[in-house]
């Protein structure tokens, strides 16, 4: 069902967009899906019309696919993602990125707001995640395989490709934004860590904890696309921060990371879109 589902999803996007291929795609996380609406010229085609997807409620705005030519290299932007937390099943949760995948787009780009806990981190930070700890006992290949979308056992020695890494530092140099480097440790949410929890995930190497990303890596890395995961840091993780987290706070610092996250972006895009 799933295969077939994806099919459809991707002959809607084809057809509401007019480009039957996309190269790259990139998951905006929250308080980060604005960008979308900086792309000159990209046409935006609502979630709900595109068959399969599933429809973000919570946020303010419901979720809009944009598509955007970059030198003639189609970039597909998906602004606003579903959560396990909500209780969508994980097979909802990667829908779109595999459906980017269907679609031609051999790199993925993650980002997400995340919080921070490694040595020195600070809330704005932009982190590239080098690695992940599943620490939810869940995982989205559970069930059936079905071979034509990947392999039963996927290996996952290089979640969170190096080579993009390099290009994304690249891209921070030429418009100096700098880039931490961390491992991305995943909990369900929604109710944010306790200071133990935070203090486990430490121990356990982790720098970063948050509530999204990693199906989405596991299923394009199951497809056989490449993935670059990018954390900002909108909040020191409990028991780290001084202050009990808000989600005003997360809202606030991604308020003011825009400009840079933003330039960090534009600036990476046409190095993903080059072989
Ligand atoms: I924004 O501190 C954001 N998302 N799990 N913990 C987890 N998710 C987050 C956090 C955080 N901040």
């Amino acid at each position: 069902m799933t295969y077939e589902a994806i099919r459809a999803a991707k002959t809607a996007i084809a057809t509401a967009t007019g480009r039957d291929r996309h190269r790259v795609a990139i998951v905006l996380g929250s308080g980060l899906s604005g960008y979308a609406a900086g792309l000159p010229g990209a046409i935006e085609v609502p979630y709900a019309d595109i068959v399969g997807f599933p429809v973000p409620k919570v946020e303010g705005h419901s979720g809009s696919l944009f598509s955007a030519e970059l030198d003639d290299d189609p970039v597909m932007v998906l602004a606003g993602r579903v959560h396990a937390y909500e209780g969508w099943d994980l097979a909802e949760v990667v829908f779109a990125v595999r459906t980017a995948v269907a679609s031609g787009c051999s790199r993925i780009v993650l980002t997400n707001a995340a919080g921070g806990l490694g040595d020195g981190m600070k809330a704005g930070d932009l982190v590239l995640i080098s690695d992940h700890l599943n620490l939810t006992a869940r995982n989205p290949l559970m069930g059936p395989n079905d071979d034509r979308l990947g392999p039963r056992f996927p290996d996952m020695s290089e979640v969170y490709s190096k080579e993009l890494r390099d290009r994304a530092r690249r891209a921070g140099d030429e418009v100096n934004v700098s880039l931490g480097e961390g491992v991305y440790a995943w909990f369900l949410g929604p109710s944010y860590e306790s200071p133990a929890e935070v203090q486990m995930a430490k121990r356990m190497g982790s720098d970063l904890v948050g509530m999204s990303t990693v199906p989405e890596a596991i299923a394009a890395r199951h497809m056989g696309s490449q993935v670059l995961g990018i954390s900002l840091v909108t909040n020191l993780a409990a028991g780290i921060s001084p202050t009990p987290l808000s989600h005003e706070e997360v809202t606030a610092t991604a308020d003011q990371a825009r400009g840079r996250f933003t330039r960090l972006i534009d600036a990476l895009l046409p190095q993903l879109t080059a072989d």
